[in-house]
């Protein structure tokens, strides 16, 4: 069986890795979060720059602090965008070779520039990016042989929901999350790949809110790169402002619903339904709404802080199981490289 695949089903083990370094961590990674600082931006890209827009939505809500995921790439090419020379900043790499051109210059830039402390996050412990940042979260039990990140991402996203924790939040409802998804695996990945032979759709749209828009954007991102399919991403109210024209009886919309949001963004499923639309739905409690693949999660524990990261695999093994209906190999996905270097 493809190694994706593999790294795809071994998520909850992984996840338990990552709870448990993070938790023999505790007093280092608490070096780096007391370091002076007023804003906090999350750098990473492609995955990891996604992994950058659920992290900086979820830091932000979690620390009270402001915080932004950027593209490694703006960090240096228009840092006056990113960074005011006053202020006094944490910036995360984000990296799972740790060897991204990009990633490891905006680090080198920002040190150069301007004022705080960086923090590399990466799954290669002797890599660039590690030697170049002040702090170091090094996760080597999450590499992956797959080209596409799965478990990296989750493991990295995982690691700042740790992270961002605090006295009024805490990490204590993540330790169930491995266990929830063991659970939930089997029937979801049924459902997924039932949905994925229907080779009829042409119209790809994930839609997130929230801390769920950067998952939204992973999701369209795996779909894409395993299995050469065009996608969209937006958030909910977003895809009323004009990109609905599309939408007709070819198009599947992946809908991640929040739970603080529910109430709209199921308002805008039930009018793409009504334009034709076919639905698979992530969220707390089903829709009951016509041609809609339901995976729902309705564990007490679970909130907009933790349900995010949840719908990850499922997303995954959607990309995953297209690939292999269009006689694709997810393992060697068309153009590129587990690394990209400039
Ligand atoms: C991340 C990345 C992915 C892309 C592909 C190649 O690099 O560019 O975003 O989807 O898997 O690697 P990294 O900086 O996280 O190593």
């Amino acid at each position: 069986m493809d190694y994706t695949y593999q790294e795809i089903l071994r998520q909850p083990d992984t996840w338990r890795e990552t709870l448990h370094y993070l938790q023999e961590k505790e007093s280092y990674c608490a070096q780096f979060l007391n370091e002076k600082h007023d804003n906090v931006i999350f750098t990473g890209c492609g995955s990891s720059y996604n992994l950058s827009l659920s992290a900086s939505h979820l830091w932000q809500a979690g620390k009270q602090v402001p915080a932004r995921g950027v593209p490694s790439s703006e960090t240096f090419l228009f840092p006056q965008g990113v960074f005011l020379p006053q202020n006094h900043y944490l910036i995360f790499g984000i990296s799972r070779s740790g060897e991204t051109t990009e990633t490891v210059k905006a680090l080198q830039h920002f040190q150069d520039k301007f004022k705080g402390k960086t923090i590399g996050v990466s799954c290669e412990e002797n890599s660039s990016l590690l030697k170049t940042a002040d702090y170091q979260v090094a996760l080597p039990f999450a590499r992956e042989e797959s080209v596409v990140m799965t478990q990296s991402f989750s493991s990295m996203l995982l690691s700042f929901l740790f992270l961002s924790c605090s006295p009024s939040k805490s990490a204590s409802n993540l330790s169930s999350l491995p266990e929830i998804l063991e659970k939930h695996l089997p029937a979801g990945e049924k459902a997924i790949k039932d949905l994925a032979s229907d080779l009829s759709f042409d119209k790809f749209i994930f839609l997130g809110d929230g801390p769920y828009h950067g998952i939204a954007w992973e999701g369209s991102l795996k779909l894409k790169e395993m299995s050469v399919t065009s996608t969209e991403t937006f958030h909910f109210l977003e895809f009323r402002h004009g990109p609905k024209s599309v939408v007709d009886e070819k198009t599947l919309i992946i809908a991640l619903t929040s739970q603080k949001a529910f109430s709209w963004e199921k308002e805008v499923i039930l009018e793409m339904i009504d334009l034709g639309a076919t639905i698979l739905h992530l969220g707390k409690s089903p829709l009951h709404s016509p041609r809609t693949t339901e995976i729902t999660f309705p564990e007490e524990t679970l909130d907009d802080f933790s349900l995010p990261v949840l719908y990850l695999p499922f997303l995954q093994l959607l990309g995953y199981y297209r690939a292999k209906n269009k006689g694709l190999n997810p393992d060697s996905p068309r153009h590129l490289t587990k690394v990209v270097k400039i």
